[in-house]
């Protein structure tokens, strides 16, 4: 399944590494044919090269929208090998066969993210490239076809040891690559005229994402797995570099993901620390060694094993702290090199560093599966802003109080509901998660909170004098109460009930200072 690279045309928008290797090609004693500008690069370059014009002797045309739409170069990478019919029938219409596809196509994603006008964003799409590219990786039997930069290494590493022939495993692999990117750039083309056409939710839905990494199981180790990223360059688990431990698992990546984007979501530096895609410590304080303590001490227990995430530059002092601690990943923006120096003992911790942090405000989709089909929404970047709370009890919230709302507020919309978030000076001091009613998470999370003041050997849990925040409105008195119980002084709810009445009456009663938001975070 070898086979000799003769004749390669080439045909590039991107022009990286394209004269190492046109010459590297012509050094072997391939054929070089090629396109208007790459053929004037290659040719620049002293390397031998003839224009596919030249080569089919019909001119390029129509302000080079058709260039390579000719059967000379659709025959050259179609027609079969070794098959008597099609041998016959390329020999009498002169066709010669191309047996290296070198093309990337006009820049469409780059002109549309430029925020190119209409006409232009047109013309960079692409016809001619994708057109041969679907050719030669239908006959990938015999064709080897390159779509990216990165592997034109690989080629040129096989023709080294196989005396210019690829094998056939390559070329499959290749081809898989080629009709991915095809794939693609269709789906960026009909995303753009669906923006155009000014709707939110196109008619057809193509998920385009290259393959990160495989990994070695999902959730669960009979579960398969894989991580696809979709080549946004935002500071995040898709982009972050990993500067040591054990390869990231599936729950892992899931985990970090939910860990960093709650840290963003605040301006002072703080820690979250997150298990099974919660939060089991949120903390905001004047430095990262301190954020780390608070949000620790909330849930001690929980945090065993879990993320940290922190969206500050991660020092020496605050990883010497967390190495006291098993910890499956740390994701930062940076780390100095004390903290690395700190982390070198644990050779399986994780450390992942991002280069920034991003907004958490931005506009993006989120999609999940459902069985046969599914679900597109936009991303939960909704915030509540001080001016827009509602005061409804008699009782106002003092600043203080008020502060903390919105932390416990923000920390809900990462909680899976029902979520119930107690909080004081910046920290979470109880979290109730994921319950199916709101008054077990109320429960839950004052429990787990004398949970950790019992084992600190407090006197008191530290939701005593706490505010605590409902992701969604309180149905019934009870989660109120509940938390009145717990020693809260403030409530933070978007309110929305047919009893709401009933509540705001029983804040009133327990002396709670109660405002509602109008906005929920649920989360599913
Ligand atoms: O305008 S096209 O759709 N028509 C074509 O026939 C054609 N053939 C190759 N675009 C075409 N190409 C594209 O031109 C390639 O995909 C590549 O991106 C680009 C290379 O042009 P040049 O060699 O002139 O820089």
């Amino acid at each position: 399944d070898l086979r000799p690279i003769r004749r390669a045309l080439l045909s590039v928008s991107d022009k990286t590494g394209l004269i190492d290797f046109a010459r590297f090609l012509a050094d072997q004693g391939v054929e070089l044919l090629s396109t208007g500008g790459t053929c004037k690069a290659i040719g620049d370059a002293g390397i031998a090269v003839v224009e596919v014009a030249d080569h089919t002797g019909f001119p390029e045309m129509l302000d080079g929208r058709v260039k390579t739409l000719h059967p000379k170069v659709h025959g050259g990478l179609l027609g079969i090998r070794g098959n008597a019919g099609h041998e016959a029938a390329m020999a009498e219409h002169g066709i010669a066969p191309i047996d290296l596809l070198v093309v990337n196509l006009y820049p469409f994603e780059a002109t549309v993210a430029r925020g190119a006008g209409y006409d232009e964003c047109v013309e960079n799409i692409d016809i001619g490239g994708p057109a041969m590219i679907r050719a030669a990786s239908k006959n990938h039997d015999a064709v080897t076809v390159v779509v990216d930069v990165e592997d034109y290494a690989r080629v040129m590493d096989e023709m080294k040891v196989n005396s210019g022939a690829t094998t056939l495993g390559l070329r499959k692999h290749l081809a898989a690559t080629a009709y991915a990117r095809t794939g693609a750039y269709d789906a960026a083309i009909s995303q753009w005229f669906a923006k155009e056409l000014g709707d939110t939710f196109p008619r057809r839905v193509v998920v385009a994402g290259e393959l990160k990494q495989s990994l070695r199981y999902g959730e669960n180790p009979h579960q398969q797995a894989a991580f696809y990223v979709n080549g946004v360059k935002r500071p995040g688990i898709a982009t972050a570099k990993q500067v040591q431990g054990k390869e990231l698992s599936y729950n892992n990546l899931n985990d970090t993901d939910a860990a960093f984007e709650l840290a963003a979501e605040f301006d002072e530096p703080t820690v979250a620390i997150i298990k099974h895609a919660n939060p089991c410590g949120v903390a905001s304080g004047t430095d990262i060694v301190g954020a780390y303590k608070a949000a620790l001490a909330c849930d001690p227990v929980s945090a065993f094993g879990g993320i940290i995430a922190i969206n500050r530059k991660l020092d020496g002092a605050t990883a010497e702290e967390i190495c006291k601690l098993f910890t499956e990943v740390v994701i930062a923006p940076e780390a100095d090199e004390a903290a690395i120096a700190a982390f070198a003992a644990k050779k399986n911790l994780r450390l992942l560093v991002t280069g920034g942090m991003p907004s958490p405000m931005e506009a993006a989709m989120t999609l999940r599966n459902v069985s046969g089909g599914y679900l597109l929404q936009s991303k939960d970047n909704g915030r509540v802003k001080l001016e827009e709370l509602k005061v409804v009890t008699k009782r106002a919230p003092t600043e203080r109080e008020l502060k903390d709302m919105l932390f416990a507020f923000r920390v809900c919309k990462h909680v899976k509901s029902n979520a119930i978030i107690y909080v004081k000076d910046g920290c979470t001091m109880g979290i109730g998660a994921g319950q199916m009613s709101r008054v077990d998470s109320s429960r839950i999370a004052a429990w787990k909170s004398k949970e950790a003041a019992d084992a600190a050997g407090l006197a008191q849990p530290g939701t005593v004098g706490s505010v605590v925040a409902s992701d969604a409105f309180f149905p019934f008195a009870d989660g109120l109460l509940a938390a009145a119980a717990a020693g809260a002084t403030a409530v933070i709810q978007p309110g929305g009930s047919m009893r709401d009445q009933e509540v705001i009456e029983a804040a009133n009663e327990k002396g709670l200072a109660m405002v509602f938001t109008g906005m929920r975070h649920f989360r599913h």
